[in-house]
């Protein structure tokens, strides 16, 4: 048994009396009220999820397994001659709490690269669609394509199924997605964007390292892809794509199933789309200056000409959040410490909107958060770096997000989560509980 395994099933061992206890005990105890805003506004607020994987503070933002972002990247075992820590030591940190000594790190590299060869019907399913489909529907086809490998699956149909070690089934699944994911993500990159010239894996990397590889990027872009993947991996289990990945799965759905269905959500504009927006809209305004950083005033013509187009702005506003993303200041911060970055227009104006922008959204007084999220920031990156192709922005989201959703879906069969069945009323039910009826 591999160490990550090893420590992952003491971890599950030493939880589950936690879980059982409050189940047994403490299962009327009550979380809050729901109320018709809640009921008809997508259950916003309502406390009904458990994870200890990550937690959104309103105010602070996501600590991963209690950690902030800047002390995840501190304490994690970090690429030789990088900034950036190994992607796969981060999964041991999100799956165990641990932080991973740089030996236990390697030994999941080594175990990502062993399955990380995409499988050869894959890439027919990738070609069969039509070129311009969204490079997201392709992703999902590919993930869904690959169900046929479930381990979790085949040992259902075979009546191997176990309530208290199918999540080894998960495990393994959850692995052998993950290290496919970036493959498959660099494969239709080049097969639409490049050419459909591809790129063979160099067997000395690792799985952001080997993803810049893949795509046929820069050095460079190596820690860009090991940031961006840690950064949108995981943001407690109420968003779209982490939430309908825990729920597809609560029918005992496989990996394969749900992930699938979590990228689904993830490509929806209010989602992870948006940071393929931001960019365009972004750049649609700086053409309309003929390539100049606008001034201040011509900033906030363009903002409240959005506004009132009914259109938001985006990468602004969250639902949970209440300040400014941590992961824009991560990202934020990675422009400003590097040289070319730094000075670069389209990073200048994402900064000038920085300062405009929450002054707009508060004097409009719809959005609850005027501040940025993470999106607002991450497709200057991408563009500078070459990689210029907005829709493709939400693979690389994808590829990210996986780790979160895949490690919580491990937990979910360990601690044994029950099928999600919220009840619903009818709008009558609702008025005569507000005494409109
Ligand atoms: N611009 C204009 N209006 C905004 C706004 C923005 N950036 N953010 C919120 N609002 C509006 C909402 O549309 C809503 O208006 P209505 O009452 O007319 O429906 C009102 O303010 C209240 O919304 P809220 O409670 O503040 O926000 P929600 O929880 O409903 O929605 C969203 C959160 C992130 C979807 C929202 O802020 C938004 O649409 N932002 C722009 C798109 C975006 O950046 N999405 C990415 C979010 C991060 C993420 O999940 N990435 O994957």
């Amino acid at each position: 048994m591999s160490t990550l395994k090893e420590t992952l099933f003491k971890k599950i061992q030493e939880h589950r009396p936690r879980t059982t206890k409050l189940v047994k005990e403490c299962a009327d105890v009550k979380l809050g009220d729901v109320t018709v805003g809640q009921a008809i506004g997508g259950a916003r607020g309502v406390r009904c999820l458990v994870t200890d994987i990550s937690y959104l503070d309103p105010m602070e933002g996501i600590r991963f397994r209690g950690m902030t972002i800047p002390e995840t990247f501190a304490a994690l075992p970090k690429v030789p001659g990088s900034e950036y820590p190994y992607v796969e030591g981060f999964w041991y940190l999100l799956l165990t709490g641990d932080v991973p000594t740089m030996e236990q790190t390697l030994e999941v590299v080594e175990d990502w690269k062993q399955r990380s060869a995409v499988p050869e019907y894959v890439i027919d399913v990738l070609r069969a669609l039509p070129r311009d489909s969204h490079p997201m529907a392709m992703f999902s086809a590919a993930i869904v394509a690959m169900q046929r490998e479930s381990v979790f699956a085949s040992n259902y149909a075979a009546g191997k199924f176990n309530k208290m070690t199918c999540w080894e089934d998960m495990y393994e699944d959850a692995n052998t997605l993950m290290a496919r994911l970036g493959p498959i993500g660099a494969y239709i990159y080049r097969m639409k964007y490049k050419g459909d010239t591809h790129i063979a894996p160099d067997p000395e990397l690792d799985m952001g390292g080997q993803f810049a590889h893949m795509i046929g990027q820069s050095d460079e872009y190596k820690d860009v892809a090991r940031m961006y993947f840690i950064l949108h991996s995981d943001h407690e289990s109420g968003n779209v794509s982490a939430h309908t990945t825990h729920l597809v799965a609560s029918a005992l759905s496989d990996a394969y199933y749900a992930y699938s269905a979590g990228i689904n959500g993830l490509a929806g504009p209010l989602h992870g789309l948006a940071n393929e927006e931001v960019l365009r809209w972004t750049q649609n305004f700086m053409q309309k200056l003929g390539g100049e950083v606008p001034t201040e005033e011509g900033l906030k013509e363009a903002l409240w000409a959005t506004l009132n187009s009914g259109q938001v702005i985006p990468g602004y506003g969250h639902a949970v959040l209440r300040k400014t993303d941590p992961r824009y200041t991560s990202q934020r911060e990675f422009c400003m410490n590097t040289p070319g970055l730094k000075d670069y227009p389209l990073f200048q104006l994402v900064k000038m909107i920085f300062e405009v922008a929450p002054g707009v959204l508060t004097e409009h007084g719809k959005a609850k958060n005027p501040w940025p999220n993470v999106d607002a920031q991450s497709g200057v990156i991408q563009w500078y770096y070459g990689v210029t192709e907005y829709e493709y922005y939400t693979v690389l989201f994808g590829i990210g997000r996986a780790l979160g959703c895949l490690a919580n879906i491990t937990w979910d069969r360990a601690l044994g989560y029950g099928i999600e069945r919220p009840k619903s009323l009818t709008t009558a039910m609702l008025e005569e509980a507000a005494g409109i009826a």
